[in-house]
């Protein structure tokens, strides 16, 4: 699989639609338009609902150009320059670093650099320290001199803001790696975690999927405490080089953080006289671990950082590069690569085939496209085929139940989720293929996995059942992102939805997701968006889900939110939430408009039966108003959500998959009911 790029700023055009004829697609949009279309409300201009249906068809057709001939979508996954620099940085640790591909990666990482020196994590945002740090260190390893103006306002920058010591413990193993930061001077996390039975505080399946493949590698480098000579020293980093870690006071012992400082100090002590011959099992059971979770495509969970932390690991455990398991890992970090249009390389952190390719699904669906399309259908065929027939670990808190879910990625068996098995479901229910009972037994399969993965409390994780630990998050290593997966309320909200379409309506799994998104309101009528931004897409999210399950759109709590909606939406029509609203409440519903975000608002308010409202009417002439003429639409800003605030994403595909999907509901009232599937 090359990677794609999607024609959004800077990248490549999209290639010619391959497979589908875009004259076929708007042909069959048609004649569902003028069945489906509700009447006109009072005082409605003829001519916006026209408007609407043109912008419509546009997008649908714009949207079917960029399926592959294979049936699946893929918008680049933009993040940050982390992602980079550790790409440069891994290939200087292993030695195989290639001038060609330093050069077009060192010209992306400057061409995201802001005036002021720094680099950020999303658009717009602060400076951000060990992002800037990483991002200088890979420059200079490109050979970028620390005296050009770029550098030198980089690192006046940094140690402004603390230097070296104050980054997180990511950048500083990465900088250990290379003798730019002593090991000691690093929380300990020993190997002999992998020996704590599921039950116990703290083992393996406390955390997050991803911090859990990440942190199993990790407690093998910083056991072997590798350090391969850097070539040039980095005392510009440092406030003073003299004194580059100035001891930071102890929390009281009484204290959560005080209590963690002591069990760090404590497991140093242990480094220095371990067990060995523990110390040499848990190494080869880590080895093990990790070799059983190398895809087949040879990467690890279809992200980037276990992949990069992996390899390392088994390098230093005695695999040499050309060892298939490294040199197939190696090459799997190549397809994390996407070339842009100036030449540059930009590496994404994870690529969301499955997610983009059921959002396109449901979009183009409920846009009118006619359910057996072929591109609908083809879309179904691949999605079928990536349905995950074997268990993974998922199934330590879940014994038992059998596999039937969707990853996010392309290859990713061993960590399917629970949204992207929802959104899968109900984009297959809206297709009309050939063998339906094939569907019938894929969907069925998923539903039932995804039951069987509610969490205690009545709703749903992305990854995992009741991983719900605190611990994990006060070790002081890990100062950066989430570590643990607990319900969110719009992964909760997509597999309520799911229920609902399923005719699970007054199953009492469903009753329980639902009393607990009810619980779950904020005082103002909005959600929290654990996996988008913010406000606008937890409600987005759970307005949709509340009335398929059954609850009337004049129910007091889909009142309050459509109030909330009201309220925020922007002057020019729009809606749009800064990512800084996951630190500062002033921002919270309040940001430039944009097209993701404005399409989640009109879900929801569709869904409360606001078509015809004040609301309605100018956010989707902001939509109108806003297309490019060849029907897509540009999103600058982050609207998805890795860790809230610590880790964001431009899905480059959401600008065309929720615009299209909001303007079809408006433009043929809800064509995809639960009533109307069980009709
Ligand atoms: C909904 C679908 N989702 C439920 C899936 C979203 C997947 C988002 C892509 C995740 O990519 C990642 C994941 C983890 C990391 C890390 C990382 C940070 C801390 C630790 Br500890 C371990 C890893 C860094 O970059 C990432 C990217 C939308």
């Amino acid at each position: 699989m090359t990677a794609t790029t999607d024609g959004s700023t800077g990248a490549l055009p999209p290639r010619a639609a391959a497979a589908t004829d875009s004259t076929t697609a708007q042909s069959s949009t048609a004649p569902r338009s003028t069945t489906a279309r509700p009447p006109l409300a009072e005082g409605e201009a003829p001519g916006a609902l026209a408007a609407a249906e043109r912008a419509t068809a546009r997008a649908a057709e714009h949207l079917l150009s960029l399926q592959d001939e294979q049936g699946w979508w893929k918008g680049d996954l933009e993040t940050n320059v982390t992602m980079d620099a550790e790409d440069l940085l891994l290939r200087q640790f292993l030695g195989v670093q290639d001038e060609e591909t330093t050069r077009a990666a060192a010209l992306y990482i400057r061409s995201e650099q802001r005036p002021d020196g720094t680099w950020a994590t999303f658009l717009g945002g602060p400076g951000e320290l060990s992002t800037t740090i990483e991002a200088y260190v890979a420059l200079r390893l490109a050979g970028d001199a620390p005296d050009a103006p770029h550098m030198a306002a980089a690192s006046a920058w940094i140690r402004e803001q603390g230097g070296i010591a104050a980054s997180r413990v990511f950048t500083r193993i990465w900088l250990a790696l290379f003798g730019w930061w002593k090991w000691e001077d690093l929380p300990e996390l020993p190997p002999e975690i992998m020996f704590l039975p599921k039950w116990f505080p703290l083992n393996l399946y406390d955390f997050g999927q991803w911090a859990r493949q990440t942190i199993v590698p990790l407690t093998v480098v910083s056991a072997k405490r590798p350090v391969r000579p850097a070539p040039f020293p980095l005392d510009e980093l440092h406030t003073d080089p003299a004194r580059p870690n100035p001891p930071r006071p102890l929390a009281p012992a009484a204290s959560w953080d005080g209590a963690f400082q002591r069990l760090d100090a404590a497991l140093h002590h242990y480094r220095r006289f371990p067990l060995r011959r523990l110390r040499r099992l848990a190494l080869q059971q880590a080895a093990r671990w990790i070799i059983e979770r190398q895809e087949n495509d040879g990467c690890w969970g279809g992200i980037q950082p276990p992949a990069v932390y992996s390899i390392i690991a088994l390098h230093l455990l005695g695999y040499d590069l050309d060892h298939p398991v490294l040199r197939e890992g190696l090459n799997s970090l190549d397809r994390f690569a996407v070339r842009r249009e100036d030449g540059s390389r930009m590496i994404e952190a994870c690529q969301s085939p499955v997610w983009d390719t059921c959002l396109a699904t449901i979009a183009l669906a409920d846009a009118g496209v006619a359910p057996d399309h072929p591109a609908l259908v083809k879309a179904a065929d691949w999605m079928l085929d990536e349905q995950i027939d074997r268990t993974g670990d998922w199934a330590v808190r879940r014994p038992g139940l059998t596999p039937g879910g969707w990853a996010f990625e392309f290859h990713n068996d061993t960590y399917p989720d629970i949204d992207d098995t929802a959104e899968v479901v109900l984009a297959l229910k809206r297709v009309r293929h050939p063998d339906p009972a094939r569907v019938e037994t894929a969907v069925r399969r998923a539903a039932r996995w995804n039951l069987g993965m509610q969490s205690k409390n009545g709703a749903w994780g992305a990854f995992d059942a009741d991983n719900t630990s605190t611990l994990p998050n006060r070790l002081p290593f890990c100062d950066f992102g989430e570590v643990v997966d607990p319900p969110s309320a719009d992964v909760t909200a997509h597999v309520v939805e799911m229920l609902a379409f399923l005719g699970e309506r007054h199953d009492p799994r469903t009753r329980r997701g639902v009393e607990w998104l009810l619980a779950e309101q904020e005082e103002s009528g909005a959600w929290f968006g654990r996996w988008g931004v913010n406000y606008v897409y937890g409600t987005g999210s759970v307005l949709p889900a509340l009335v398929a399950a059954g609850i009337p759109a004049s129910h007091p709590a889909i009142r309050r939110a459509v109030r909330w909606l009201e309220a925020v939406q922007n002057d020019d029509g729009g809606w749009g939430e800064d990512l800084r609203s996951y630190r500062d409440a002033e921002w919270i519903g309040r940001g430039t408009s944009t097209a993701s975000q404005t399409a989640w608002a009109l879900m929801a308010l569709l869904a409360a039966g606001e078509r015809e409202g004040k609301a309605v009417e100018r956010g989707v002439a902001w939509l109108v108003d806003t297309q490019r003429p060849d029907g897509s639409w540009d999103e600058p800003h982050f609207t998805g959500t890795g860790f809230p605030w610590d880790f964001s994403i431009n899905y480059h595909l959401y600008r065309q998959v929720f615009p299209l999907t909001a303007l079809g509901r408006y433009v043929h009232g809800e064509l995809f009911t639960p009533d109307r599937l069980e009709a």
